[in-house]
């Protein structure tokens, strides 16, 4: 998704956007939803609503939606494309497929379904690809040629036609794990792609029948020592339910450790850390909320009269061990990393004060744009200590906020030096690096008329030193069309500008997030 949906919305001070979705009044929304006179419409027409907070709202012509799955072989390159530089970036977000039915108009963008899209970059040359995920869901609405699934994780609202199919939309993340790419949504499994082709090999990926939670987090973590990835589904049971299912598969795919634990209270739980000896959830007050579900209305609402909880336990074991740790009230996303020392766990996240998504409602307060604002924050929990129920929390760059913090993914689960935070400001957005080692942040923009997504980073080569290589990432210029450049910024010399601009003649499918994979790992890949 666009930095205009996805931050728009934490950083906007302005009325807009900070309008919960539900907040606005239906009969208004469908008025507006009909461009040109509802009488012009019949049902299952595709015309997406104009007003931008609407599912789709904009529809193609002002980048609602993209829906258009592309190739474009050997892509304009300007600048040093490192020819020895050889991997794949992919990218995934949510592309509305349909339009919803008036009365669930004011969906979120959270809904839309999964298009992927990979850069391939070998020996100079770049070929681009997307491909919508074909969830059970896409194959269901394209045969109807309608939308049939209804509010954001709130199945009561779906046609009755899809009872039994999976909701999951793969718009969120996807991993490259056993030769699969695996795209992500947390209400349920993924779904397998092929990571040449992005053909669709599995709508509902299992691990071989094995994974025993209905869910599955958008953000697992390699383990770089035994290439293990560790991963969890919440409300693993099922709908509301509070059980949390933790797994780990080998490289071969097959799962090789699970546990099941309880919450103390049914939330989004995003992402996780993983360290060589714990796992450990963040909760935070953005919680089911049963009559708002029966409205008819979206699964999450804020309720701040519910504590923010970090959860540890220990890696490999039976989950008995699980402790919750109270602290700050605060709202964390996405994890920058994570590591031990004994018994003593360290999680850095991005997070704000209060809820950063005011398309979840606030039950309590008005939303408060300064209270969403994220920064990083540096999580003590000492899970060594019997005594101990509460984590220590500190700010650690207070002058750069943000969010969707990333690292170098091969220091998954390690004591890590170099994070980076995908920055919002007015003068433009950014991309900041961090060295936790000197407690030093640069950050790289290019100006007000250039709207940069989520960047990832790209070691410079096998075995290079952490945070030694680029930051790869999508440009969106608001002039020139709109069109994207997928730009390459080496993390030695930020300072100095793109190394590369890979020049497409159009704007790209926008993204929550990206990974890359190495040229090593592809080449084990069939085509
Ligand atoms: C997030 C994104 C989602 C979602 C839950 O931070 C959380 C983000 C794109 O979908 O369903
Ligand atoms: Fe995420």
């Amino acid at each position: 998704m666009d930095r205009r949906a996805f931050m728009g919305s934490i950083t906007a001070a302005s009325a807009g956007l900070a309008t919960g979705a539900s907040a606005v009044p239906e009969a208004g929304r469908a008025a507006q939803s009909a461009p040109g006179g509802v009488e012009t419409r019949f049902p299952g027409q595709v015309l997406f609503p104009t007003d931008p907070r609407d599912f789709g709202g904009g529809g193609s012509e002002t980048g609602g939606v993209n829906r258009s799955e592309n190739e474009l072989f050997d892509c304009e390159v300007e600048g040093n494309l490192p020819l020895d530089l050889d991997g794949a970036f992919y990218r995934v977000g949510p592309d509305p497929q349909y339009p919803k039915p008036d009365r669930y108009a004011n969906d979120i963008g959270f809904d839309g379904e999964g298009h992927v899209g990979v850069f391939r970059i070998r020996n100079g040359h770049v070929d681009y690809r997307t491909r919508y995920a074909r969830t059970q869901r896409w194959k269901a609405q394209h045969a109807a040629r309608r939308s049939l699934f209804g509010m954001y994780r709130n199945p009561s609202t779906d046609d009755p036609s899809v009872k039994g199919l999976s909701r999951g939309t793969a718009n969120t993340q996807q991993f490259f794990h056993h030769g699969k790419i695996l795209a992500f949504k947390e209400d349920s499994p993924p779904v397998a792609m092929h990571p040449l082709t992005l053909e669709t090999t599995d709508d509902y990926n299992t691990y071989g029948g094995k994974l025993q939670s209905l869910t599955h987090t958008a953000h697992p973590k390699i383990d770089p020592l035994t290439g293990d990835m560790v991963a969890f589904g919440y409300e693993a049971r099922g709908f509301g339910s509070d059980d949390v299912y933790v797994f780990s598969c080998d490289p071969g795919g097959h799962i090789n450790w699970e546990a099941w634990i309880k919450v103390p209270y049914v939330c989004m739980i995003h992402d996780f850390a993983v360290t060589q000896r714990h796992v450990v959830f963040f909760l935070c007050p953005l919680a089911i909320n049963m009559p708002q579900i029966h409205a008819g209305k979206v699964h999450w609402a804020w309720d701040s009269k519910l504590p923010s909880y970090m959860g540890v336990m220990r890696r490999g074991g039976d989950g008995r061990d699980l402790r919750w740790f109270t602290g700050q009230q605060l709202m964390c996303t996405h994890v920058m990393g994570a590591w031990s020392e004994g018994d003593t766990v360290y999680v850095d996240m991005d997070g704000g004060e209060g809820n950063q998504f005011p398309f979840f409602p606030n039950l309590r307060e008005p939303f408060d744009p300064r209270k969403a604002a994220g920064y990083v924050r540096r999580f003590k929990i000492d899970f060594g200590s019997a005594r101990s129920s509460a984590y220590e929390v500190r700010t650690l760059y207070p002058e750069i906020s943000g969010a969707l913090s990333r690292q170098d993914d091969r220091y998954h689960t390690l004591p890590y030096r170099y994070g980076f935070l995908n920055v919002f400001a007015a003068q433009g957005s950014g991309w900041a690096m961090f060295d936790h080692l000197q407690m030093r942040a640069q950050v790289f923009s290019l100006g007000p008329d250039v709207r940069l997504q989520e960047m990832c980073f790209v070691p410079r080569r096998p075995g290079a030193p952490e945070g030694d290589g680029y930051l790869i990432g999508i440009a969106n210029h608001s002039k020139e069309h709109g069109r994207s450049d997928l730009i390459l910024v080496d993390t030695r010399h930020l300072a100095l500008g793109p190394v590369a601009r890979v020049k497409m003649p159009y704007r790209v499918m926008d993204q929550v997030h990206g990974f890359w994979v190495s040229g090593d790992q592809l080449s084990q890949i069939q085509t």
